[in-house]
């Protein structure tokens, strides 16, 4: 840059009252998770990486921002999907039917999934490479074989809980910043309840993978943002060493 374009600058920076502002006045503050947050870690299990039965794009990616993020947060949460055999949400429980086509239950429409994270299965289990040591409380849901549960609050008939909410406000947890797999369904699901249960519920993008079927990630960000559900990125959170 020419001296004089760099003066010509400096002296409109001063002029606008910008001289005074150094770096780290501009750069903008992290959150720090509070004693009444918890971080809440959806469904991380191998059926929903490579070599699983419902693989998420890039999956497994999440791992490491996850564990990092862990840190930061005295409450952890951890779910897992957990369905029966033979279980609603299942393709191969409806005769004719296709996986990732969406049929009508009692309780709504329903995608059909190829079959997935059945109990007590190697597929169900959590990554082997998600290190949470200090997690207190795992979720499971799903296990009502006629009904699904993307949600880690409540099933998807919308009646049935599963005792988070309580979980939560038994424990005085007023926020919750939820991470894990799929953005676009358990992710999504939790975050949107979580905002209908009264938390304050963030989602951690960048600890997230979606399954983006018929443009179903864009319109849960969509949902999401029109629920109260703030997106951050983990970059946002203040993680020390
Ligand atoms: C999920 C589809 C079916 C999820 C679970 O964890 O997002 N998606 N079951
Ligand atoms: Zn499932």
């Amino acid at each position: 840059m020419h001296n004089t374009h760099r003066r010509t600058f400096l002296q409109s920076a001063a002029a606008l009252g910008l001289a005074g502002l150094s770096a780290p006045l501009i750069a903008a503050a992290k959150i720090k998770p509070a004693a009444n947050a918890a971080l809440i870690v959806v469904d991380v299990q191998n059926c929903f990486v490579d070599g699983g039965t419902l693989p998420v794009k890039g999956g497994a990616e999440v791992v490491p921002v996850i564990n990092k993020l862990s840190t930061a947060f005295e409450n952890i949460v951890v779910t897992q999907d957990w369905h029966t055999q033979g279980h609603a949400s299942f393709a191969s429980a409806h005769p004719g039917q296709k996986p990732f086509s969406s049929i009508k239950l009692a309780y709504g429409n329903q995608v059909l999934w190829p079959d997935h994270c059945v109990q007590g299965t190697d597929d169900a289990a959590l990554h082997k490479d998600l290190k949470l040591p200090t997690a207190q409380v795992i979720i499971r849901k799903g296990f009502h074989k006629g009904v699904d549960s993307y949600s880690a609050f409540e099933e998807a008939d919308r009646k049935t809980a599963t005792g988070l909410a309580g979980y939560l406000k038994q424990r005085g947890i007023k926020t919750v910043f939820v991470s894990g797999l799929a953005t676009d369904f358990c992710v999504a699901w939790t975050a949107l309840d979580a905002r209908k249960h009264g938390f304050e519920a963030y989602v951690i993008e960048d600890a997230t993978r979606a399954i983006d079927l018929n443009g179903s990630l864009a319109a849960a960000w969509k949902q999401m943002a029109a629920k109260g559900v703030k997106r951050i990125q983990s970059t946002d959170i203040e993680v020390v060493a």
